[in-house]
């Protein structure tokens, strides 16, 4: 039998459109009892035993033994060495997309990753300022999702946001390194990298180890082990995100040519097979072509049953009334990224709220976003675009709140905050603010 990809066809106008569209977006956020208990088991033996526990979690799981974890950490000069070892493409390529992603992260911080602080009339200041982490850990998967590009992602912003030291933690099954990776390290500057990971991992960074030093906060995306263990030692660190399967809407006005659109769709439905992969467009006619385009080039696919599975199960070509109301169901959905494949995307950009990153114009494919144009690929899923945001600078940095009152500003805040004070039974509080009174 020959694989084929037919994504979910619906139009708007049909009266079981709601419940149909409903039905594919389904975000879940299912757990696993048994992933739960096992994590929290992993957790606590990391948190009592330490390296030890490490190592023999790592020879468990990876089925890589190690006498010591000096033996699991990678030195700096590996890591160059595998980036030399590239092939010149590979070696250009990284920098390249690595520039790009520092300027934009630069450009960030300094937009909105700055302090700032301002006089009221009694010439007290207030105002803030932002600090870098001291140390934070990258978790980079090492199984059939090992992502150079996501070093890059998680990495740069970090640096560029100036926090001290970035400890990389990445499973490297049965000792197998992927040059990738650690080239990508290289390029992006990670202090320290340990060739561990799942849930054992997350711990030794959480909580220290005699030889992983404890973090301030962990990024990177990972399996549902090493998701479950990020949750769990929430608050104790800080974490980015819990990230979904990747999605992709596409909005199509039909004037970009359908193969471009249905190799869009390919691009994310090949990440998983839980993966969506969404087409809004007022042309039916445009949307057959896709679906033709799809069947064309399904087959010469590597990864065609991946695709076909996530377009099957979670895809859908939908045709809508007009441009503005794709841009209503794309709000609705909240997508991670978002093509708007128009003539005039400048025109229905203004009316798009949520989503992760927005793409704009025929020639803007969503992957170029996810290697080298510049901004984040580390993007909100499961519709959780609504409120929140890519990973940036911001994630890397904390603020803190400067207030510096003057004395004629004590006599004014005084009498208010003495007032306050009493009202909530606050004796201390109200007189701290009162002996700063002129008498
Ligand atoms: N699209 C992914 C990121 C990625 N794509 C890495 C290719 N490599 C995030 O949703
Ligand atoms: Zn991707």
């Amino acid at each position: 039998m020959t694989l084929q990809a037919k994504p979910l066809r619906l139009s708007t106008t049909q009266p079981d459109f709601e419940a149909l569209f409903q039905q594919r977006l389904h975000w879940s956020a299912d757990t696993d009892a048994q992933i739960e208990q096992r994590v929290a088991e992993i957790l606590q033996e990391v948190q009592h035993e330490g390296d030890a526990a490490v190592l023999r979690l790592t020879e468990r799981f990876d089925g890589l033994s190690a006498p010591t974890m000096q033996a699991l950490e990678l030195a700096q000069d590996e890591l160059q060495a595998a980036f030399e070892h590239l092939p010149e493409a590979q070696r250009e390529a990284l920098q390249q997309a690595a520039t790009r992603i520092r300027t934009y992260h630069e450009a960030q911080k300094k937009a909105s990753g700055q302090g700032w602080s301002y006089r009221d009339a009694d010439g007290s200041l207030l105002g803030q300022k932002v600090t870098p982490l001291d140390r934070v850990g990258i978790y980079v998967p090492g199984g059939k999702a090992a992502y150079p590009s996501s070093v890059l992602m998680n990495a740069i912003p970090a640096q560029v946001a100036g926090v001290g030291e970035i400890i990389m933690v990445v499973p490297t099954p049965g000792g197998e390194r992927n040059p990738l990776v650690l080239a990508a390290a290289y390029v992006a500057g990670v202090s320290r990298a340990f060739t561990i990971g799942g849930a054992q991992a997350v711990a030794a960074l959480a909580y220290g180890t005699q030889s992983v030093p404890k973090v301030d906060k962990i990024t990177g995306p990972g399996n549902a082990y090493v998701a479950s263990a990020k949750k769990r030692v929430f608050g104790l660190v800080g974490i980015d995100m819990i990230a979904g399967p990747s999605e992709i809407l596409v909005l199509a006005d039909g004037t970009t040519p359908a193969d471009w659109v249905a190799m869009d769709l390919f691009s994310q439905a090949e990440h998983d097979e839980l993966a969506q992969s969404i087409l809004l467009s007022p042309d039916a006619a445009y949307l057959d072509a896709v679906q033709q385009a799809i069947d064309r080039l399904l087959p010469e696919q590597p990864r065609a049953a991946i695709i076909a599975k996530s377009l099957n199960g979670r895809g859908a070509l939908i045709h809508t009334r007009d441009m503005a109301q794709a841009c209503e169901i794309a709000n609705r959905i909240a997508p991670e990224h978002l093509e708007v494949s128009s003539s005039d995307p400048h025109k229905w950009e203004p009316l798009l709220r949520h989503a992760g990153a927005i793409f704009l114009g025929a020639y803007t494919s969503e992957s170029l976003g996810d290697y080298c144009a510049g901004p984040n690929h580390v993007l909100p899923t499961s519709g959780t675009a609504r409120f929140s945001s890519p990973l940036g600078v911001m994630d890397f940095q904390k603020r803190s709140s400067i207030i510096e009152v003057s004395e004629s500003g004590a006599q004014q805040l005084g009498r208010i905050a003495h007032v306050l004070a009493e009202g909530e039974g606050l004796h201390a509080h109200g007189q701290a603010a009162l002996l700063r009174l002129r008498r």
